[in-house]
């Protein structure tokens, strides 16, 4: 089995978050408050069940999924729209494919080295985030 997903986490790198913000055609105003953002990442589990939160002072975005059925999601506060999301296990990463309008897109999560990995991909654009697990657990 591998490592837990589970637990909160903060943002330590963010590699190419702008590439990723431009792919989704987020506005530039908006792209230059996001980008300072120190974002957290709270992670629930229950057998096939999850809940991701993503948390920022800016704006939250939180979803709910079970693994391997796809779910309606609405990337509200995000780039807004509307997709068919299907998450599964490929080896020790959770991953996502987003369906929609925007070609190729999807996250893939997974624990190396003790810290959490993230990548973002949009119409070939790739955001990078590591983070560590919050001190106080
Ligand atoms: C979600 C945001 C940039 C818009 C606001 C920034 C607010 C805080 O999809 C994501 O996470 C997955 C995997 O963990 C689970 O939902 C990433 C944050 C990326 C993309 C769009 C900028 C406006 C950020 C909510």
């Amino acid at each position: 089995a591998s490592a837990s997903l589970c637990g909160t986490w903060d943002i330590i790198s963010n590699e190419n978050f702008e590439g990723y913000m431009i792919a989704l055609g987020i506005s530039p105003c908006v792209q230059k408050v996001a980008a300072k953002l120190k974002l957290k990442k709270v992670i629930e589990q229950q057998n096939d069940q999850f809940i991701v939160k993503t948390l920022s002072f800016f704006r939250n975005y939180i979803i709910s999924f079970r693994v391997d059925h796809e779910f309606e999601e609405f990337t509200q506060g995000l780039d807004n729209r509307h997709v068919k999301s299907l998450v599964s296990w490929q080896g020790n990463k959770l991953v996502c494919e987003q369906r929609g309008e925007k070609k190729n897109r999807g996250w893939s999560h997974w624990i190396e080295d003790d810290k959490l990995h993230l990548e973002l991909y949009c119409e070939g654009e790739l955001c990078k985030q590591v983070f560590k697990k919050n001190g106080n657990q």
